[in-house]
């Protein structure tokens, strides 16, 4: 790959110091087509949607741990008689819960704030391929806000059929409360979020493929960009039938088609156009959102190795089979959507497949696992915050990983299936492996995005509080033996009364949690005004990024940048100090080095 032609794709020089032109407010803040920009915007809306998502959670767990007694604050959401809440304005809470923090939070922040802002840097480009389409995936997240957003306040309420929203429910009209306009708003909500996500990941793609600095071979990737990389992949397979899915459901909706709705089926005393199959939508939607499930991990899992790897001062350990274990993860993740189908009666020589098909997913993910660890071990560790964060994901990771694997066997799943044993599973993947993982991110590239650092002391204090709050919150979830997830009210069925205590300490907990987010929300917004200025590479990371001003200009590099090496060359015996970017030449060779260009 050492042919890649400096021409076209060569960092504009003139623009580097962020000065060339003089743009006006809006197109360089508001409708800016600069990746960084971009990214920042998809940062500060996710991070507002993040708080949202966040208290919608509290109002679902002040349900479950007082059951119909006013929610503070909050109970003005569902405009509920004498302040109490139904248990429709309840399925309400938690499908928009999930909607929000799925959505609108975890895929946009991921490839949205951190794909944009990186990928480009990363590979040493001055933007990315399609600079206009990259706007517009930006642009297009504001109908799905708005659709989402307004979705509360319309007649009947925001959409209730969990965000798995399955059929025949959500396909029909006036099935439940949230059927009406909620349920149709949300279908044309995610219709958008999916093609903002098409136009991001045909971007990433043809930008990773095409536009690498000279010497920036595949395999001298960052794991960051390689993860990105397999995401998009993954998006652009998967979402085209989601898509359909959802087109489907509105046409069952609106023009009275039938394609999950079966014959005979009657509603509110009137028979409804059928022929359909509810399990069709089952298939649909777990096609493409088991993929994307590790489209809301892979990309952490990406950013927190080359964290891991910086902060141990070590290479990554296994940097080719750390690659090839998230392709093989993107792979088998196309074929095995029915493990969350086990109960729905499919044929058990199918389930076998599914199931077999689940556990060797467990495969890739541990050797990341191990790779991780080997990278720590024996290393120079210096526990920053961002190593907190990413070793807070790594430990975190496993313990969801280990309850994946006792689903993923039929025999057990059929009694844990729709518990609260899932629900202790996904949020140990999800929050206190992606988002711990964002985290980690953020306080790591906040002085490349903003020129400052955030505070360290502050950083820890919040890790601290995070990780012992979010297990506060989660791990007891496992113990919750048959506590079904989704039901308004446990406490009046008897069999799980004496589970009262427990749930009313995940829900204190989860106060907490949400409550100590306060200190990042200060640290976060104080630090971009005040925070410790710094230079360009603060952390001594080998990545391109590093090599550019903090935070970069209009074109990203201020020189050309030419790539002699892989990404995790730390200690290296070659040079003097503990690391080697990633730009540097080798000694015997500067200062020009054009023969080692990536063979
Ligand atoms: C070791 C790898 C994993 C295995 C074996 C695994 C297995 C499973 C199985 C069998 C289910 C269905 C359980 C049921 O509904 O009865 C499930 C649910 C789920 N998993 Fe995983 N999982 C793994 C990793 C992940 C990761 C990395 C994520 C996300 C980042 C994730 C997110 C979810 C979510 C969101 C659900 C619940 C969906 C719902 O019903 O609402 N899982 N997992
Ligand atoms: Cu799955």
């Amino acid at each position: 790959m050492s042919s890649i032609t400096v021409g076209s794709h060569a960092p504009d020089l003139s623009h580097a110091d962020g000065h060339a032109h003089t743009q006006s407010f809006l197109s360089k803040y508001v409708f800016s087509k600069d990746h960084k920009v971009i990214g920042i915007q998809f940062l500060f809306s996710t991070l507002v949607w993040f708080l949202i998502g966040g208290l919608l959670a509290l109002a679902v767990r002040w349900q479950i741990a007082w059951p119909w007694t006013k929610v503070p604050i909050l109970n003005h959401l569902y405009a509920a008689e004498g302040g109490q809440m139904s248990p429709e304005a309840y399925t309400m809470l938690f499908t928009m819960h999930a909607t929000v923090m799925i959505f609108l939070v975890i895929i946009p922040i991921l490839a949205g704030a951190f794909g944009n802002f990186l990928i480009p840097l990363m590979i040493g480009a001055d933007d990315m391929a399609f600079p206009t389409l990259n706007m517009l995936s930006y642009w297009f997240m504001w109908p799905a806000f708005i659709f989402l957003g307004a979705s509360f306040f319309v007649e009947g309420g925001a959409a209730a059929f969990g965000w798995t929203s399955y059929a025949p429910g959500s396909s029909n009209v006036m099935t439940a409360p949230g059927s009406l306009h909620g349920q149709t708003l949300w279908l044309l909500g995610l219709v958008c979020v999916g093609i903002s996500s098409m136009m991001g990941s045909v971007n990433y793609m043809t930008t990773i493929i095409q536009m690498r600095a000279p010497g920036m071979t595949m395999f001298r990737m960052p794991l960051t960009i390689w993860a990105m990389f397999i995401t998009a992949i993954l998006q652009a397979f998967a979402l085209p039938v989601l898509t359909a899915a959802l087109f489907m459901q509105l046409m069952d909706r609106l023009l009275g088609t039938g394609f999950f709705t079966p014959e005979g089926l009657v509603i509110n005393n009137q028979t409804v156009a059928g022929g359909g199959q509810p399990l069709l939508w089952q298939h649909l939607f777990w096609f493409y959102s088991h993929p994307a499930v590790y489209i809301m991990i892979l990309p952490a899992m990406g950013m927190v190795s080359d964290i891991i790897a910086c902060f141990s001062r070590k290479p990554i350990f296994g940097y080719k089979p750390m690659v090839y274990a998230i392709a093989g993860i993107a792979g088998l993740g196309f074929i095995v959507w029915g493990h969350h189908m086990f109960i729905s009666g499919m044929n058990p020589a199918l389930g076998m497949t599914f199931m077999v098909s689940t556990m060797l997913i467990a495969l890739p993910s541990a050797i990341k696992v191990f790779n991780w660890l080997g990278t720590m071990w024996g290393g120079k560790i210096q526990f920053t915050t961002p190593l907190l964060f990413a070793v807070g994901f790594v430990s975190m990771f496993i313990i969801g990983g280990l309850s994946g694997i006792f689903m993923a066997a039929t025999p057990i799943d059929i009694f844990i299936h729709d518990t609260y044993f899932i629900v202790a599973h996904f949020h140990y993947v999800l929050f206190a492996g992606t988002v711990m993982g964002v985290f980690a991110a953020i306080y790591f590239w906040f002085p490349k995005m903003f020129g400052r650092q955030m505070s360290e002391f502050w950083g820890k204090v919040h890790f601290f509080f995070t990780f012992i709050a979010l297990n506060c919150v989660f791990f007891p979830m496992h113990i919750l033996l048959g506590q079904p997830r989704r039901y308004a009210d446990t406490w009046h069925v008897s069999v799980f009364r004496h589970y009262q205590p427990v749930n009313e300490f995940i829900t204190r907990s989860a106060i907490v949690l949400v409550s100590v987010q306060i200190i990042f929300i200060i640290n976060f917004f104080y630090s971009i005004f005040f925070g410790k200025r710094v230079g360009r590479n603060p952390w001594h990371a080998n990545g391109l990024e590093w090599q550019a001003p903090s935070p970069p200009g209009h074109g990203n590099f201020d020189f050309q940048p030419i790539v002699y090496r892989g990404p995790y060359e730390y200690n290296s015996p070659e040079v003097d100090e503990d690391y080697y970017p990633q730009n540097q030449p080798p000694p015997k060779d500067r200062p020009l080095a054009s023969e080692d260009m990536g063979h």
